[in-house]
């Protein structure tokens, strides 16, 4: 259980001793805690916590329907936009450049290594993950290769649970990573890159869920034979944490951090065009969005075709579902970003560019 809910238990107590305290005789004081026990018990649910035998959703009445993770935070974990899922204490500014700022374009085989570490990591000022991640982070490394060159990947297994990385995008189906790599295991993949987009990574083993939400998921840059116009690049991967592991997400995050961006904002030149490598790496909740405040984008979906497909400020993302978006932010400002999931964005996925 994580600390907001701790936090939100605490304040559902307090608020049943107000209700004893209200002068009800020990029947009446009876009744009405199971009428609030049942409410509580119910935003405990949407809360992430685990439902519990007296939470009045037993039997046939409990939602069976795609699950969404959580409400609002309440109470002390509620921040202006941050409170508990703002960023961890001691984070500095430059702490995820390695996962905002792709690399640049190469040309001819690229090499890597990828071996599954396990490790925690602190995901928020109050949240840590026992995570999987690839190379130590999560998102993993960013790779980027060039259209029909050869991507090789060095792939071990360094835990004890099976794991494996299987690419979007076409390829050999020889190549195709959802067998399983043993504890310990070696194998290597040869991916020729393709198409020209950006396609997310991830790990294919069952419960694949639960693997991608540890961490194990990455994204892949394919540019153009003829390579790309000139942008202020970065990479925004959308996924959740489930640090209680009950299969809902508790916090929310781009690149692996609840909060990073609202305190560390991206920093552009004003009227500088802009490319973002926007993926949805979100498992639990069926979908989630981009938004971008004050201004428009244009929108490629995958990150394919050489003209935008439409221009907008929010495009909507199933699971694993990305694109490239290009914009220019033309006046000196903060201009905010966030799911238009607003439990996500208030449970750390809200950031700012800073035009400067
Ligand atoms: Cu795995």
């Amino acid at each position: 259980m994580s600390d907001a809910d701790a936090t939100s238990r605490i304040s559902r107590r307090e608020a049943l001793k107000k209700v004893g305290g209200g002068g009800l005789t020990v029947l009446g004081a009876g009744i009405v805690v199971g009428a609030v026990g049942t409410h509580a018990a119910a935003h405990a649910v949407g809360n992430g916590a685990a439902p519990t035998a007296d939470d009045g959703h037993g039997g046939s009445t409990e939602y069976d329907g795609p699950r969404i993770s959580g409400e609002l935070p309440t109470g002390d974990a509620a921040g202006p936009y941050g409170g508990d899922y703002s960023a961890p204490e001691g984070m500095s500014a430059g702490d995820l450049d390695a996962l905002t700022y792709p690399p640049p374009a190469s040309t001819g085989t690229v090499e890597i290594e990828m071996t599954v570490v396990e490790r925690s990591l602190q995901v928020s000022r109050a949240h840590t993950a026992e995570a999987w991640t690839y190379n130590g982070t999560a998102p993993g490394p960013i790779i980027r290769a060039t259209e029909g060159e050869l991507v090789r990947v060095r792939f071990r297994n360094a835990t004890d649970h099976d794991h494996n990385v299987h690419f979007h995008g076409r390829h050999s189906p020889l190549h195709d990573g959802w067998e399983p790599v043993p504890p310990g295991g070696e194998t290597v993949y040869e991916i020729a890159a393709g198409p020209a987009g950006v396609h997310p990574y991830h790990c294919h083993t069952m419960p694949i869920d639960r693997h991608i939400a540890r961490g194990l998921y990455g994204a892949l840059i394919v540019d153009p034979p003829g390579g790309r116009s000139d942008a202020h690049e970065v990479v925004l991967a959308l996924s959740g944490w489930d640090v209680n592991d009950d299969g809902r997400n508790e916090l929310y995050a781009w690149n692996g951090v609840a909060g990073f961006y609202e305190k560390f904002p991206i920093k552009v030149a004003a009227g500088e065009p802009v490319r973002a490598y926007v993926l949805n790496m979100t498992e639990f909740d069926p979908m989630a969005s981009f938004h971008l405040h004050a201004e428009m984008f244009d929108v490629y979906p995958a990150g394919m075709g050489d003209r935008p497909a439409f221009t907008t400020d929010v495009v909507t993302f199933g699971q694993m579902d990305r694109a490239i978006l290009e914009f220019t932010l033309p006046e000196i400002g903060r201009y905010m970003f966030h799911p238009h999931q607003h439990m996500m964005m208030s449970r750390g996925a809200m950031g700012w560019f800073s035009a400067i």
